[in-house]
């Protein structure tokens, strides 16, 4: 209809979260509630995974294990947009940004941004720790093995099948927790 505004189309996303202070799952669970009336329709979400905190430098002292886990998403918000919702969310669960990989009550991650490739300085798309991180692998596969990584021309199974050790780092997985 001439003069009527197209709404912006829904792009899919994955989101990471994680967490290894305070109560983590609660936190998980109120943003997945919180998301909806914020223009983010949550799908599928993963098991969540219990893991060993990764260090920034070998030898570091870990601190106490995280929770992480993958949600599949739809939303017309641009990726800015959605970064900033994501920063609003954990400071809402009183992140505090103290140091790189400080231990925090929630991260919450853009993975990937449709089939967004882009290198910027607070936003990389899709998230450049994903195929190396075990921990987001692995709920990642949960939500979609089948998803072809965007610039990456590998799905997140086949990643997934990459790593040597298919348990490294995972502790525990808890099923049914939303
Ligand atoms: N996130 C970090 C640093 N280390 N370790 C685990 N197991 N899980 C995380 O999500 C994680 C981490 C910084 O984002
Ligand atoms: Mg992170
Ligand atoms: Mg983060």
């Amino acid at each position: 209809v001439t003069g009527a505004i197209a709404p912006a189309a829904e792009v899919r996303v994955f989101l990471a979260m994680g967490g290894n202070l305070g109560d983590v799952l609660g936190a998980f669970r109120r943003v997945l509630a919180a998301l909806p009336a914020r223009g983010v329709r949550v799908g599928r979400v993963s098991h969540a995974y219990r893991t060993r905190a990764m260090v920034l430098h070998l030898g570091d002292e870990p601190g106490p294990d995280y929770w992480n886990a993958v949600s599949e998403a739809h939303t017309a918000l641009a990726p800015r947009a959605l970064l900033a919702l994501c920063q609003e969310l954990e400071d809402d669960e009183g992140r505090e940004r103290v140091r790189k990989w400080a231990d925090r009550t929630l991260d919450l991650d853009i993975l990937v941004y449709g089939d967004r490739v882009t290198e910027e300085p607070d936003l990389t798309l899709p998230h450049p720790g994903l195929a190396k991180r075990l921990f987001v692998l692995q709920p990642f596969a949960d939500v979609d093995p089948d998803f072809p990584i965007p610039g990456l021309s590998q799905t997140v199974g086949q990643l997934l099948a990459r790593f040597p050790d298919r348990n490294a780092g995972i502790e525990y997985v808890m099923r049914g927790w939303l």
